[in-house]
């Protein structure tokens, strides 16, 4: 058959790598990277092919399955849709909205249709029980945004490109491709930052793959980074280097809770030497640009919120912040954060009823849905939704959640395969894979390094029968709306629209005026420049102010001011992502999971000897919360004292359909991490810095 290269778009992680994707028939024949894309010129990662495992994978599921006494079966969509629509309405009726649970995974944001279609079915189903993977992610980030900016999406981005000074606390953007700071590329935009005479400083308890890219790297200890950040913020105002635009507000008060945290309390706490805090600070503070970017190991740690507030104050204080080689807002061609169409992050509107914790932007923490289900009384959860997310495997005690959702009156997934959590449901909706669907890039290029657009037309047609994702929840909308009371229009109304008009619209009314078809006629997609300043007009804050002690913030660092500067005792165990690893899902491709094993424990030769052990020991990993067994590797980029196993492993679950994964199950680190232990100001997990024991297993 004849080939034929076609356009793509890589949806596996925040990068939007652009394919050139050759294909013959319905399948792929070769996946590279676009060298004419305006945003990734060609960049590609081995994940991308595994594009075409996916969509060859015999273990995705091409229609729905109910699942019965002899396994699965497959169904029509007809069934599926009335089974689940009922199973929803039935719950609601019976105990009311609150009484079915909603979570939706990390794929929903690289999912056009799902963008669109799941936020209107949720509000739909109109419970207060919704979770997503934010407060296992980047929640932190969305507070300390809605506190300074007055909207929890205005994220200042690193203007990576151009800075003097990149300044990096918990992240490893050389494996990630970066996270809220879309680059693709970032080992080549890295190594240009050095050959241009800049500087980049990592804080990482581990020596990571970008540390090994140049630059400085520090050892710091697990959790303890909101004491060094907040540390370097107080040799700046202390040293009279701060330069804070006229627009902010509260550094007298800033300084004055900080006194205590000196670089010798900071070097206690954190490991870092005094010497090294001052002069990193005064390097950040006196460079023409710098930017300060703090990721997954400082979100998702005791303080989380502390820290990305600390990050964010150092950029604020340094007059870093709008400034380009700074941070800045993206201008996205599709703005919804200025036309004030998404929850600018409001918080405490309600509680959760077992624990109390408050809603932010609409959501609880998800660490608290297993207690939610497994706690009897009035709004209890009897009923779940699962659109695109491993819950079982990917929130604190996965274990403990695995076993509350045997016990689920009603469970159905959006999901593409039958994995640790969705091989509960009843029934399971696969939606079309990403190469069938036309793309537009709702969130990421809104956390871009540049401001671009592109719209990706399907590269294939769809399979017959097939149904996309906003077709599933717009059919399920449809059914559910009319077994409930009163009659929810308008919902109703936003899931009868198509993604492409409502991308469409959002172009039209956005700061460009672009429309769809002006990007369709720029394949490649629309350069829209570099980043560049906009404050104060953008904020959404009261008289246009950047309140830089915000009440809640300042109370926050009182309270734990003893926990602050007291180190933490123990082994501490930290994650790990891997460039042929995604999250808990694709590990199904046997092109990626080939090689030597990625889901080992590492460990420092040092402790290994303390307690002598040898490289491939079986070990047992004990937790105040749970145990696992996994096997050991040499971690010789460790810092002493910590120990790392990735997240997204422990497919021997029965019922699981991944036999790929199945022959490299790993463990399920989440057994480890503790629901009860959250990040006090967000309610995200912490899941770096966890104690733990190690020891042979027996
Ligand atoms: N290949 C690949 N790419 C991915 C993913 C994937 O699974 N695989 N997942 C995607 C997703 S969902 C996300 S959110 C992003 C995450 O993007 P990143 O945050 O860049 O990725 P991580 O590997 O989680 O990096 C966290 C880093 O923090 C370090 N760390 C752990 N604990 C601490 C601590 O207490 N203090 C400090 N200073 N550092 C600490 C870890 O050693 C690690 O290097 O990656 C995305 N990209
Ligand atoms: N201990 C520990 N835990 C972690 C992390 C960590 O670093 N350490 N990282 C956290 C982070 S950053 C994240 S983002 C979460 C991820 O956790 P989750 O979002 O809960 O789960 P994923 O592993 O991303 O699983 C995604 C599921 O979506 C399905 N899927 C893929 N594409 C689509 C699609 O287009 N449509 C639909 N409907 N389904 C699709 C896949 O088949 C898979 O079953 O894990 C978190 N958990
Ligand atoms: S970096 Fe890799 S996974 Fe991420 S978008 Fe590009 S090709 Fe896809
Ligand atoms: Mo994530």
């Amino acid at each position: 058959m004849e080939e034929t290269i076609r356009l793509g778009r890589c949806t596996l992680c925040e990068a939007m790598c652009g394919l050139r994707i050759t294909t013959s028939g319905d399948r792929v024949v070769d996946i590279r990277g676009d060298e004419d894309d305006v945003l990734s010129a060609g960049h590609l990662c081995p994940k991308a092919l595994a594009l075409a495992d996916l969509r060859e994978d015999p273990d995705r599921l091409r229609a729905p399955v109910r699942r019965t006494a002899d396994g699965w079966r497959e169904i029509s969509w007809e069934e599926a849709f009335d089974l689940v629509a009922d199973g929803l309405a039935r719950l609601r009726r019976r105990h009311g909205a609150d009484s079915v649970a909603l979570y939706l995974g990390n794929p929903v944001t690289h999912s056009l249709g799902a963008m669109t279609h799941a936020p209107a079915f949720a509000s739909l189903l109109g419970t207060r029980n919704r979770f997503s993977a934010s407060s296992v992610d980047q929640l932190p980030h969305q507070v300390v945004a809605r506190l300074l900016y007055g909207n929890q999406w205005l994220l200042p981005i690193p203007d990576l490109d151009r800075t003097d000074y990149f300044l990096v606390f918990g992240a490893n953007p050389a494996v990630s491709n970066g996270s809220l700071m879309s680059a693709p590329g970032m080992g080549r935009r890295i190594r240009a930052l050095l050959a241009r005479g800049g500087t980049m400083v990592l804080f990482d308890p581990r020596r990571t793959e970008t540390a090994r890219l140049g630059g400085e790297h520090h050892f710091v200890r697990p959790g303890t980074d909101a004491a060094l950040i907040l540390g370097m913020v107080r040799v700046i105002l202390e040293e009279g280097l701060a330069r804070p635009a006229a627009y902010v507000d509260g550094l007298d008060e800033v300084r004055h809770v900080l006194t205590p945290f000196t670089p010798e309390r900071v070097e206690a706490v954190c490991g870092v030497e005094p010497g090294t805090v001052r002069r990193v600070a005064r390097g950040f503070a006196t460079a023409p640009s710098a930017a300060c970017y703090g990721r997954m190991g400082v979100s998702t740690q005791r303080f989380g919120t502390l820290c990305q507030w600390g990050v964010q104050l150092l950029n604020i204080v340094t007059g870093n912040l709008d400034r380009p080689g700074g941070t800045l807002f993206t201008r996205p061609a599709v703005d919804p954060i200025r036309t004030r169409q998404i929850d600018p992050g409001r918080q405490g509107r309600w509680r959760s009823r077992v624990r109390a914790l408050p809603e932010f932007g609409g959501e609880l923490p998800v660490a608290v849905l297993t207690e939610e289900i497994r706690t009897p009384g009035p709004g209890q959860v009897r009923g779940l939704l699962t659109v695109a997310g491993n819950p079982v495997l990917s929130t604190p005690a996965g274990p403990a959640l695995d076993e509350a959702l045997a016990g689920l009156e009603f469970m159905a997934s959006v999901d593409f395969y039958v994995n640790e959590t969705t091989r509960h449901a009843d029934v399971i909706l696969p939606p079309t894979e990403p190469l069938e669907r036309d793309h537009y890039d709702l969130i990421f290029h809104l956390l871009a390094v540049r401001d671009t657009a592109r719209y990706v037309p399907a590269v294939f047609p769809r399979q017959p029968g097939a149904r996309h994702e906003w077709e599933i929840f717009r059919e399920l909308g449809r059914r559910y709306g009319r077994l409930i009371r009163p009659r929810p229009w308008q919902a109703a109304l936003m899931l009868r629209m198509r993604p492409e008009r409502i991308v469409d619209l959002g172009l039209r009314t956005g700061p460009y005026r672009l429309s769809l078809a002006r990007l369709r006629r720029h394949p490649h997609g629309l350069d829209l420049g570099p980043l560049r300043p906009s404050l104060p007009r953008r904020l959404q804050t009261p008289r246009k102010r950047v309140p830089a002690a915000p009440p809640s913030l300042i109370a926050a660092v009182r309270a734990a001011a003893a926990e602050l500067l007291e180190p933490p005792g123990g082994l501490l165990l930290i994650g790990r992502r891997h460039l042929r690893s995604n999250n808990s899902w694709m590990h199904n491709s046997a092109r990626l999971v080939k090689g030597k094993p990625r889901h080992h424990l590492l460990m420092h030769p040092a402790d290994m000897a303390a307690r002598e052990l040898a490289d491939g020991d079986l070990v047992t990993v004990t937790s105040p919360t749970g145990e696992l067994t996994v096997h050991l590797g040499t971690g010789h980029d460790l810092m002493p004292g910590t120990v790392s196993l990735p997240h997204g492993y422990g497919h021997d679950l029965p019922g699981v359909r991944l036999p790929v994964a199945r022959q490299v199950p790993g463990a399920n680190v989440n057994a480890l991490t503790d629901p009860a232990h959250l990040d006090q100001v967000s309610g995200t997990a912490v899941l770096n810095g966890v104690p733990v024991t190690v020891e042979r297993h027996r």
